[in-house]
């Protein structure tokens, strides 16, 4: 893309069509890769060939491709012992999951322990993938496979470039899907895989076919094409004895996915006293039962949890009843608690059965995580989502743009500013504290008067004069943020149920007091102050934290990027949407980061660095005396390159000189080493 005579979008376009229609679906453009998505499987692109090929091969001698990044990644961690991470953006159905598999899987063959069978860390690693998507990928509009989470895998390694460890984190899992799907979409995969499971299992769990479940037919999408969910049963079971999930954990796992099933199917109607509510029907009270004997719980426990509550005030305890509408929350609510603890349970697991090698000193950071979403009805969800955009952006913005000048200006080199958007005003909006979106929601959770209309009135006023908040004219309670990939409004409804993390207490204390060891360890005791029901955990605050962390780490790595292209809306091979496309290469900053990277000089080395390496090149200048600087001069002079700049310290080269460089130096290497074989050969 850098070599193209003329950059404009048309240009830009026209190459990645052209590359697109011959399979050609990476791109780069300076050091980030651009995928776009081929909707079709390209087994000769993965296969073990092109991972040989791609060993050790210089960055841009072969064809562009998701391996070279990770070799780049591999080789700058080994030699320089410093961390690397890969970032992988895009939008939903654009490729992010596909792609860090495959950095994944090319990142285990080069750390990993050939001829060795059985439970290495790399296989584990691998097989984690099928595991967290079994949980947390679903079908949704916009992508048959879509992860419903946002995951930060760091693989570490020990001295000699080996895998010695992993740890996964993961984000915001979307819990409303458990109990409300609608068509075409299907809830979490893990919930057909066992409807499909063979029939004894079916019989132990006491499942039935999937339509009979109201969690799952409120969609009338049962089925994937090409996906066949027995088979995928059967390798989610084997995944997890890979990663090192017992027998026992196992079955307690499929029992609890069961039980929400079931859970899902009990009914309310309203009982004889007011504002009561009773079990509907037998057959809502058969699936109370199973749910309650497969969770291993008292079954009238399990009744009341979902229909009472109690509170213990110093002189009596009053038991109040719920209407059926709010038994429905109460069931719902259930339901989401144990499923986000599952998984948040599986992920724990995994990190542990994989083991983290407190030793390794460098790492390998690869992020997917979901990409900017623009819905007609957007919630708390995709405020949460699009939040998470803004700050990678930023970290983008900072790195492409930001340091590049920074450093060109330092250096007191030849340059023309570049401008860029940046985007901290946005992010101030959201988590500024105080006074950003963010704490004036946990605020109006905190204060048991506030509904989402005084929430949002209360956001019209703070930011009437900020250029990124903007009122919708005939809403009361909408407001719209004026993010760095476009416009966004959002609806407040629901924001503040969706911010409060909370469990009913009476389902905590049933939970908790399982028979199923496993089922209980989901709810652990409370400590005794935060057990107070009125005590507000914020998921807002928490995901700020967890996201805070997260572009620490981040800070601390060299970071290479992969932008991932969804080339059309029907997820069909060789259809190429031009303004689509355009779109989301706006989105991603990728056109800026073009041009700088066309004027820009993407390597640098200071004056030390550059004679430790290349003085072989012209040895006499080093005997000569000659101040840094000009020794470095003398060198680029001698081998005649043009263009490059030299600033106070370093030397700047421009796209594609070092690898001219390095060519020659392997050369001269080459012949001296022949020399000397030589030479030992006739003294012998
Ligand atoms: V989401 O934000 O999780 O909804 P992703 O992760 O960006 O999304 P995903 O990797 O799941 O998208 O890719 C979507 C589908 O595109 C896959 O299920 C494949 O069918 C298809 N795909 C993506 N990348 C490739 C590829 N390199 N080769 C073949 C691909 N098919
Ligand atoms: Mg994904």
């Amino acid at each position: 893309m850098t070599k193209l005579s003329y950059l404009h979008e048309p240009g830009v376009l026209q190459n990645l069509a052209a590359r697109y229609e011959l399979n050609e679906i990476y791109t780069y453009t300076g050091n980030i890769l651009i995928a776009i998505n081929p909707f079709q499987r390209l087994p000769h692109l993965y296969d073990t060939h092109m991972m040989e090929q791609y060993k050790g091969a210089g960055f841009g001698e072969l064809s562009p491709h998701v391996f070279a990044v990770a070799d780049v990644a591999y080789r700058a961690m080994i030699n320089e012992g410093k961390s690397n991470s890969i970032l992988v953006s895009g939008e939903s159905g654009a490729g992010k999951t596909e792609t860090t598999k495959m950095l994944m899987r090319y990142l285990a063959y080069l750390g990993g322990r050939s001829g060795i069978e059985g439970r290495t860390v790399e296989q584990q690693v691998l097989e984690s993938n099928p595991v967290l998507e079994a949980f947390g990928n679903a079908k949704t509009v916009r992508n048959n496979n879509s992860s419903r989470f946002g995951k930060f895998v760091e693989i570490q390694f020990d001295k000699s470039g080996r895998i010695s460890g992993a740890a996964i984190r993961t984000y915001l899992l979307e819990r409303s899907r458990v109990c409300q799907v609608n068509s075409p979409e299907r809830n979490y995969h893990c919930f057909y895989l066992l409807c499909a499971a063979p029939p004894e299992e079916i019989a132990k769990y006491k499942l039935e076919n999937p339509k009979s479940f109201h969690y799952l037919n409120q969609s009338d999408c049962y089925e994937l094409d090409g996906v066949d969910d027995a088979d995928e049963y059967l390798a989610t079971r084997r995944a997890m004895d890979i990663v090192g999930i017992t027998e026992e954990e196992q079955d307690a796992i499929f029992r609890v996915v069961a039980a929400i099933l079931h859970i899902g199917n009990i009914d309310f109607a309203k009982g004889e006293e007011i504002d009561s509510s009773v079990l509907k029907d037998e057959k809502s009270r058969f699936h109370l039962k199973m749910a309650a004997e497969l969770l291993m719980c008292d079954a009238q426990g399990l009744e009341d949890a979902l229909i009472k509550r109690v509170m213990v005030t110093p002189e009596e305890v009053i038991t109040r009843t719920l209407d059926p509408g709010s038994a429905i929350v109460s069931r719902d609510g259930l339901a989401k608690t144990l499923y986000s603890r599952l998984f948040d349970w599986l992920v724990d697991k995994i990190n542990v059965s994989i083991g983290q090698d407190p030793n390794s000193k460098s790492l390998i950071g690869v992020l997917d995580i979901y990409g900017f979403e623009s819905f007609k009805c957007n919630s708390f969800e995709q405020f949460c989502i699009n939040f998470t955009n803004e700050k990678l952006q930023q970290h983008f913005n900072q790195h492409v743009f930001k340091m590049e000048q920074e450093e060109y200006t330092k250096e007191e080199i030849n340059w023309s500013y570049i401008e860029f958007v940046d985007n901290q005003d946005v992010l101030d909006l959201i988590e500024k504290k105080p006074g950003g979106i963010i704490a004036l929601l946990d605020e109006a959770c905190m204060f048991p008067k506030s509904t989402h209309e005084t929430f949002a009135q209360k956001l019209y006023q703070t930011f009437t004069k900020n250029k990124r908040f903007i009122k919708p004219k005939l809403s009361r309670t909408n407001f719209t943020i004026s993010h760095y990939a476009g416009e966004v409004t959002y609806q407040a409804d629901q924001f503040l149920d969706k911010n409060k993390d909370y469990v009913v207490a009476e389902h905590q204390d049933l939970m908790n007091a399982s028979k199923c060891s496993f089922v209980a360890s989901l709810f652990p005791p409370l400590a005794v102050e935060t057990s107070k029901a009125s005590k507000f955990s914020s998921i807002g605050s928490r995901f700020k934290v967890q996201l805070q962390s997260l572009m620490e780490t981040l800070s601390s790595t060299e970071p290479h990027y992969i932008r991932c292209v969804k080339p059309n809306n029907v997820l069909k091979p060789a259809i190429f949407e031009n303004s689509n496309i355009i779109q989301q290469l706006r989105c991603g900053g990728v056109l800026e980061a073009i041009r700088i990277s066309c004027a820009g000089y993407p390597t640098r080395r200071t004056f030390y660095e550059f004679l430790h390496r290349f003085s072989v090149l012209a040895p006499e200048y080093l005997e000569g005396n000659f101040d840094d600087k000009i020794a470095c001069q003398k060198i680029l002079d001698k081998m005649n390159l043009q263009g490059y700049q030299i600033g106070k310290n370093k030397v700047f080269l421009r796209a594609g000189q070092m690898a001219q460089l390095d060519a020659k130096r392997a050369d001269v290497l080459g012949k001296a080493a022949r020399t000397i074989q030589r030479q030992i050969r006739t003294h012998m």
